[in-house]
């Protein structure tokens, strides 16, 4: 992993990886640079088995504001522009990183998290936001249909019914209705948010990681599924997890009367 990038800032400590968006001018936006990066960093991440916990999370006021939207214009306007199913692959690319990583992806949203950096905080594995965090799928306003796979992630998330009110009417979310709508895991005061984050994160890197791998595979393919193929699934898993070195420390901690330490593997 390079030590320096354009637009965001990447910081490893204690088995955690902190990825910050960092355009705060225009609200940490995705530029074509941007982009490339958080892919290149969520790819890398995938494969280091020192990351056992992925945040991802927004400099300044915001986690993201979707799009360039001057980029966009600029790039229609020259003529440079592709076709915009071309450009949402890259975008595809960072969604399927996060899903297929196999440790835990947290996204730590601070206010707004507009258009597709909603739907990028959606594909993450889990949620928390502060008690000033906004989200809106704002492609309706600008006559679009929310991509970055928003259509698929509230609709596993809120259901049918809610999904069409918030991609249609594209309303602003408070962190408040977002957690009782269970689109975040937790909503904390904003001067508990960073120390909140980094509890949260803490405890999921020191967790046992080969098992969160099998979790997320076990949770993800479950909710594409019927109840036959995910108890066949579970079967699978449970071989794989059985046999972790976690599992069979956490069993002898337990008859010891210790707690266990998890070394993810
Ligand atoms: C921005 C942006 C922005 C550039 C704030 N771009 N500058 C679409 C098409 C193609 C392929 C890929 O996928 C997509 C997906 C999408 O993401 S479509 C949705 C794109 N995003 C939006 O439509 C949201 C646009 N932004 C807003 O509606 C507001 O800025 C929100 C509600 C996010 C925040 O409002 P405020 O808190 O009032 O901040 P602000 O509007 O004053 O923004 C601060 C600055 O950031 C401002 O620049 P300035 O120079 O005036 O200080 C904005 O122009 C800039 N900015 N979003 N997406």
């Amino acid at each position: 992993m390079r030590s320096t990038y354009q637009h965001l800032l990447v910081q490893s400590d204690g088995g955690v990886l902190t990825v910050t968006m960092n355009r705060p001018e225009v609200l940490n936006a995705f530029n074509d640079v941007m982009l490339e990066e958080l892919t290149e960093v969520m790819e890398e991440a995938a494969s280091d088995d020192s990351v056992r916990c992925v945040v991802l999370t927004g400099a300044g006021r915001a986690f993201g504001s979707g799009q360039d939207l001057r980029s966009l214009a600029e790039a229609r306007a020259s003529g440079t522009r592709s076709k915009v199913s071309e450009h949402l692959q890259k975008y595809h690319r960072v969604v399927l990183a996060i899903r297929s990583m196999p440790r835990p992806v947290v996204a730590a949203v601070r206010g707004v998290a507009a258009g597709i950096s909603c739907n990028i905080a959606l594909a993450c594995d889990m949620r928390i936001a502060a008690d000033d965090a906004r989200f809106i799928e704002a492609f309706a306003r600008i006559g679009l249909v929310p991509d970055g796979g928003g259509g698929y992630f509230l609709t596993k998330l809120v259901g049918v019914g809610k999904a069409m009110e918030l991609a249609m009417l594209a309303d602003e979310i408070s962190a408040q209705e977002a957690e009782r709508l269970g689109i975040v895991n937790t909503c904390v005061p904003s001067a508990e948010f960073e120390s909140a984050v980094a509890a949260f994160a803490r405890r999921l890197a020191s967790g046992p990681t080969r098992t969160y791998a099998l979790i997320k595979q076990q949770i993800y393919a479950a909710a594409d599924s019927d109840l036959a193929s995910a108890l066949h699934l579970e079967g699978e898993l449970q071989d794989m997890a059985f046999e972790t070195q976690d599992h069979q420390a956490a069993v002898l901690a337990f008859l010891q009367k210790r707690k266990p330490e998890y070394t993810g593997r």
